[in-house]
């Protein structure tokens, strides 16, 4: 990096006073916007990401019950997988990436970059980022994206054949509709989690963690660390119990719930 992006940086930094009220929000802002100039977060990231904000404002910025019920079922799933799979694009790269790593270290899950804006640039800094991060290995760069998902035309159809196209469960964020759909089709099990209860990947996946990354990957590893000492039928209960369905509705019931007190 040279002088002039040093020096913005720390101009950017002050400009945000430390009282600011929402200092969190910016800062996490800032993240995007850092991987956008350095070119591994898509331009429209910063498009995904305004529209995650807004439906975290609406539920008060805050893991709700519903998320957290559907985390449990997450780790659950993710503990009795004989082939977990983190599927990891830009924007998750920018915001989480050593939480990537650990949450596949507790659960034993491959790291896979999948990207829907494909370019080789990408591919590569989003994996420097993950190694960096304590990722040993990253699968669905360069030729090791050499399998396709069927029915998909976009560059998410390209995937390792060492990662998701032999995994049973996948975990993926910020996504867009198709590939969840063709993921559930190809019989695995996805999670997704994503702050719009109403996308299609939300209402396709088998679980969906309604939340933002920021927050529930800490929480996804905290489950984990205490989830491994239950034993294989108490995981297989906490799954049997989970309705996605019902989570989701639960959801939108919040939203309206909230808007009504707001709205008196
Ligand atoms: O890195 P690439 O090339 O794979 O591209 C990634 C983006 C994010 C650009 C691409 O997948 C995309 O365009 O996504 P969408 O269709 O805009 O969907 C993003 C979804 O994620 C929306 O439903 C947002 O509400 C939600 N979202 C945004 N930020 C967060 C989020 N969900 C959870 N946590 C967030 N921080």
């Amino acid at each position: 990096m040279d002088s002039s992006q040093n020096s913005k940086k720390w101009s950017i930094s002050a400009l945000i006073p430390e009282n600011h009220p929402r200092k969190e929000s910016l800062v996490i802002r800032e993240k995007i916007v850092e991987g956008v100039e350095e070119g591994y977060v898509a331009p429209q990231g910063l498009i995904a990401h305004g529209r995650g904000e807004c439906f975290d404002y609406l539920f008060g910025e805050k893991t709700q019950h519903f998320a957290i019920e559907a985390i449990r079922a997450s780790v659950a799933l993710l503990l009795l997988a004989k082939y977990p799979v983190i599927s990891v694009n830009g924007n998750m790269a920018a915001l989480v990436p050593r939480e990537i790593v650990e949450l596949a270290r507790e659960v034993n899950a491959k790291i896979e970059v999948n990207l829907f804006y494909r370019t080789p640039e990408r591919e590569r800094a989003i994996e420097k980022i993950l190694k960096e991060s304590g990722a040993q290995e990253v699968l669905g760069v360069g030729e090791d994206a050499s399998a396709t998902i069927p029915e998909l035309f976009s560059e998410r159809r390209r995937v390792s054949p060492r990662g998701i196209l032999i995994a049973d469960v996948v975990l993926l964020a910020l996504e867009d509709g198709d590939r969840t759909e063709a993921l559930v089709k190809m019989g695995k099990k996805v999670i997704a989690i994503d702050l719009n209860p109403l996308s299609r990947t939300a209402r396709s996946a088998s679980i969906t963690i309604v939340d933002n990354i920021i927050r529930s990957f800490p929480l996804l590893i905290k489950y984990a660390k205490e989830m491994k000492k239950l034993r294989k039928e108490e995981l297989e209960e906490t799954l049997k119990k989970y309705d996605n369905k019902a989570v989701l509705s639960s959801s939108l019931k919040f939203l309206s719930q909230r808007l009504s007190e707001i709205s008196l």
